[in-house]
């Protein structure tokens, strides 16, 4: 059991399991990993894709002849182990010529520099047959709130998706869009900091319907909030185009976590939610292998994501076909919050009309606790 297999649609960015394990503080600790070899290893592990910013697979800079090596290399790799790309990201937080944003630094000529490099990139997704672009704004942002009016900020926010939409239009690419967000790091603050934020601005698009999220776990974890109900917010939107599947441990840096470590509970109703929503898009993990690890602590780390989630889907399946479990929902009334406040049929008329008692009301117990003890009984596997 737990073993994960294509059909699960488990993906995994290149730049994840080839981190080299250098922080704020300290050097790698391990060699670059070539992404061949991180192909095979992946396929080998039952997972179904591989994404990638273009700079993980070609050099910032680098001559369009070495770039054409490189990726015939990946091409052939992707065809030796049957891996999909679902999934390309544009690298726009990395050279220094980034470090007052993308698509809102002030300085207009790397607003255009930012989006050539991206629509060279969509044809790259397009090609090998992306569905999903993700775009996440690391470097937009400020940290001294003179330099940006996030108004104007926005604004050219705005624009450049809107441009990228329109050339997706254009050519006829079978892309979609999905912004992340996340609170800071590395801006002192970041614009489109929550799933929220994010779906508010979509709807102020030229093309919302070609433009969806890319929540990650730790990222709303890092700004305190329940990631369940942004996803399901998200899911309630039809604006779940891909997801972020990691760790985190309350408000702090971003810690990149192999997928169940941190809040576990969080992982739990998270896999509950996404299973239940029926979501088809692929099931990514953005984590970090510890620093601490050599390669074999990678692919422990790899396969631990996978066999997590696997774990996490059959404890939520376990909880809910539980008889005890169903009792306990009906007496905490669950399913009366599917059936709406006032029936077709119904009027306000009739509804002021009525008698209500709110003093016996407020004394029904909700039976919560021992509903929340029973999905924990199954996700440590007691019951
Ligand atoms: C940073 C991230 C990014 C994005 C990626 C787009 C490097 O905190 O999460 O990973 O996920 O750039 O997919
Ligand atoms: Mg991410
Ligand atoms: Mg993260
Ligand atoms: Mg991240």
């Amino acid at each position: 059991p737990y073993r994960p297999r294509p059909e699960h649609r488990f993906s995994f960015g290149l730049w994840t399991v080839g981190w080299r394990g250098n922080d704020p503080f300290g050097e790698p600790t391990r060699p670059a990993m070539e992404p061949e070899h991180a192909l095979g290893r992946l396929a080998e592990l039952g997972a179904w894709g591989v994404s990638l910013h273009d700079d993980d697979l070609i050099p910032f800079g680098a001559q369009d002849a070495s770039r054409g090596r490189l990726l015939d290399r990946f091409r052939k790799a992707l065809a030796d182990t049957g891996l999909a790309v679902p999934m390309l990201t544009t690298n726009l937080f990395t050279h220094p010529v980034f470090k007052d944003g993308a698509f809102t630094a002030n300085d207009r000529d790397v607003r255009r520099f930012a989006l050539r490099k991206t629509l060279r990139n969509l044809d790259l997704a397009a090609e090998l047959g992306a569905g999903v672009y993700v775009l996440w704004g690391g470097r937009e942002g400020a940290e001294t709130p003179v330099a940006k009016d996030a108004r104007v900020a926005l604004d050219r926010y705005a624009e450049a998706v809107d441009l990228l939409c329109g050339y997706v239009r254009e050519q006829g690419y079978d892309i979609r869009f999905a912004l992340e967000p996340k609170p800071n790091e590395p801006r002192g603050d970041i614009l489109l900091p929550t799933i929220g934020h994010a779906l508010a601005f979509i709807e102020r698009l030229a093309h919302p319907e070609l433009v969806g999220v890319n929540p990650e776990v730790g990222h709303e974890q890092m700004a305190g909030l329940s990631v369940t109900h942004g996803v399901a917010q998200a899911l309630w939107a039809g604006k779940l185009f891909h997801i972020d599947l990691n760790g985190q441990t309350g408000p702090r840096y971003d810690q990149d976590l192999r997928f169940g470590n941190g809040d576990v509970k969080a992982a739990f109703h998270l896999v509950d939610l996404l299973e239940r929503a029926g979501y088809d898009g692929p099931r990514h993990f953005d984590f970090k292998p510890a620093r601490t690890e050599d390669e074999h602590g990678v692919w422990a780390a790899a396969a631990a994501c996978m066999r997590n989630y696997l774990i996490f889907a059959e404890r939520a399946a376990a909880f809910h076909a539980d008889p005890e479990v169903a009792a306990a929902k009906e007496a905490s009334r669950i399913s009366a919050l599917a059936v709406p406040t006032l029936l077709p049929g119904e009027d306000l008329a009739g509804l002021r009309a009525e008698s209500f008692d709110p003093e016996s009301a407020a004394t029904r117990g909700m039976g919560y606790e021992r509903l929340d003890q029973l999905a924990l009984d199954h996700l440590f596997g007691v019951r």
